[in-house]
């Protein structure tokens, strides 16, 4: 009798002490994020990111591990930002302009001439973080960090020095912005993903892109055409979000020390970013690029359409726009 009560109680007993032991493992096993990037490991955004993820992995001892998927081969750019909404990926980095056709505001940084060197970036950056974190916030998205590319510019085959040199073009283009801009200059634009500029070069798509010089060094650009023209148009940003909720279960601790990382990563992007330009403006003259400025006719006309571009954004942008533009030429001043 004594036995035959005891059993049960004894069993119940050891279930209760392995779930207890399972629930207390489960506290503590690391949590593993999975973060998909667009762009391949060669670019400075990409190896900044990987610094920032073993920053956290080292400020959390292992509790929480980002692992980066670089070059779009978990999930590509189209699909990242909505992945990280509907929690199929808890975090992921996009090109910030890419957000454009939401809200106008997100491509500030991708406006020709309004903010075309690294101070006025920043300081555009400082007028626009807090309204595009707000509308971020919204789709309850976080945004950790952002880190522009270097100026963006014109790769061509021929050499460009009237703006009737870029007419009928096939341009390779990569946001509204950069679709616009070719537009405007007559060029027929279409838009094709970093990784697969090379085979859109080789098999004709296109015969020109708008980018960076980091962009250009990263895909050999060399390998496809011959002049590169530094125009210093604008410097479009990639920001790394977190979904709010994902975020949310980490504990305290853990939500700080990514915070703190994040901070880091984006002082030391910057840097990165301006360094970069000069270095990447190297390899492609090592490798037999020409490099040039706008002669004063090509200049004038990236000048009109800048000018044409920047009402047309600010209409579209309305009352957030504005308010934007306020506070960066109040900052400016
Ligand atoms: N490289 C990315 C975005 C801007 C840049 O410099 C691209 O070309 O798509």
């Amino acid at each position: 009798m004594p036995i035959r009560n005891t059993l049960p109680h004894l069993a119940s007993a050891i279930a209760v002490g392995v779930g207890l032991a399972t629930l207390g493992l489960q506290a503590q096993a690391a949590t593993e994020w999975d973060m998909p990037t667009p762009y391949g490991d060669r670019t400075f955004h990409t190896e900044n990111i990987r610094e920032f993820t073993q920053d956290v992995r080292k400020a959390t001892e292992g509790e929480l591990d980002i692992k980066v998927h670089s070059n779009g081969s978990l999930i590509g750019h189209a699909e990242i930002k909505n992945s990280v909404r509907r929690g199929i990926v808890p975090i992921g980095e996009v090109i910030m302009s890419r957000l454009a056709n939401e809200n106008p505001i997100f491509e500030v940084d991708s406006v020709p001439y309004l903010a075309a060197g690294y101070d006025d970036a920043r300081t555009l950056w400082e007028a626009s973080r807090e309204i595009i974190a707000d509308e971020l916030a919204k789709q309850k998205l976080r945004l950790l960090f952002a880190v522009p590319w270097p100026p963006q510019g014109i790769y061509t085959q021929d050499k460009i020095t009237q703006p009737e040199d870029l007419q009928n073009l096939n341009m390779r283009a990569y946001n509204n912005a950069s679709e616009r801009l070719a537009q405007l200059a007559g060029a027929v634009p279409t838009q094709v993903e970093v990784p697969d500029i090379p085979t859109a070069f080789s098999t004709g798509r296109v015969g020109a892109m708008i980018t960076s010089p980091a962009t250009g060094a990263d895909t050999k650009a060399w390998d496809y055409l011959e002049h590169f023209n530094h125009a210093q148009l604008w410097l479009p940003k990639n920001m790394i979000i977190v979904s709010e909720r994902a975020f949310s279960r980490l504990d305290e601790e853990t939500r700080q020390a990514v915070l703190d990382a994040a901070a880091e990563a984006e002082t030391r992007g910057w840097k990165m970013s301006q360094k970069e330009t000069q270095e990447a403006l190297d390899v492609l003259k090592e490798n037999g690029i020409t490099v040039t400025t706008p002669t004063p006719e090509l200049e004038e006309k990236l000048q009109e359409i800048g000018a044409t571009m920047t009402d047309e954004w600010a209409d579209r942008a309305g009352e957030q726009g504005q308010q934007i533009l306020d506070a960066y030429r109040k900052q400016q001043d």
